[in-house]
């Protein structure tokens, strides 16, 4: 599979640095405990335009995106997680915000690599998914969700391709280990040591819904990157040129289901 993007033609913006504001765990899960749906698209021109920060979840189908959004949120069947892979079909947005007041949107991307998934439908889904990550304006922070037992796939790979121009230019950057339970505290150090280094400067965390690992943590990031310190400078990062060719309680959480390739 080739994806390619036409040249950038945006003007590289680098924003100066913000100052990081702190915050507590508590107030952090409260505003995400405020999540709701917004809306859902099949397809990017369906999404509404916003001009709040938005964090992408992505990943390899199965990854435990919906699993980690429900965990975040504390809402047990906010994005719908299953054992079947390729559950999650549209771009799923929720607002969060105290007081009615939207500050951010959390975006459930459908995962891919599912191997049961049309040739055809995958590569439709591909195009929709590279034309969200490069073009959506409000586009804060990617999430990237990778199950340390398979490290980064060749997709997963691809995708970090199509988002680096972004990310050289301000687009937050966030690897979520996901299901740590199943790691030894030494398999999980050395996850982490690896992604670090594969990861270019981007965050890198461990994750865990039925142990509650790292949840407290991936909170106040993500509540730091909506609130960065009032400097004059816009919050969001310039999107580059569109994708004009793809060829080719705590939530319940099972244990996974396998039935993903590459
Ligand atoms: N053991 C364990 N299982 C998890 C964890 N997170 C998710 N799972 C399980 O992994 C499976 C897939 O979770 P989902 O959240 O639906 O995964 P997804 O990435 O949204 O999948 P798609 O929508 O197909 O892309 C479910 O059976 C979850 O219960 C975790 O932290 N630990
Ligand atoms: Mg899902």
């Amino acid at each position: 599979m080739t994806i390619q993007t036409s040249p950038s033609v945006a003007t590289p913006v680098i924003p100066s640095e913000q100052a990081i504001q702190t915050v507590s765990p508590v107030v952090a899960l409260g505003w995400l405990h405020t999540a709701k749906f917004l809306t859902t698209a099949p397809q990017l021109h369906f999404l509404p335009p916003l001009e709040v920060p938005e964090f992408a979840f992505v990943g390899r189908s199965n990854a435990g995106k919906s699993t980690c959004i429900n965990t975040l949120t504390q809402q047990k069947q906010l994005a719908f997680a299953s054992k079947k892979p390729g559950r999650t079909q549209h771009i799923n947005l929720f607002s969060l915000g105290k007081q009615g007041v939207t500050d951010a949107i959390l975006t459930d991307l459908p995962g891919y690599g599912y191997a049961a998934v049309p040739k055809a439908d995958k590569i439709r889904w591909q195009q929709v998914m590279a034309n969200y990550l490069v073009t959506r304006e409000n586009l804060k922070a990617i999430v990237l969700m990778c199950d340390p037992r398979h490290g980064l796939t060749e997709l997963d790979e691809i995708l970090l391709d199509i988002v680096r121009p972004r990310v050289e230019e301000g687009l937050k950057f966030l690897v979520i280990l996901t299901k740590a339970d199943k790691l030894t505290r030494v398999e999980q150090n050395k996850a982490l040591s690896i992604m670090k280094l594969q990861a270019g400067g981007g965050e890198v965390r461990l994750f865990s819904a039925p142990k509650r690992i790292g949840i407290e943590d991936v909170a106040t990031l993500l509540w730091q990157w909506a609130h960065p310190a009032a400097s004059g400078v816009s919050a969001l990062p310039t999107p580059a040129a569109p994708v004009t060719t793809v060829n080719d309680e705590p939530p319940e959480v099972a244990d996974d289901a396998e039935g993903t390739t590459n």
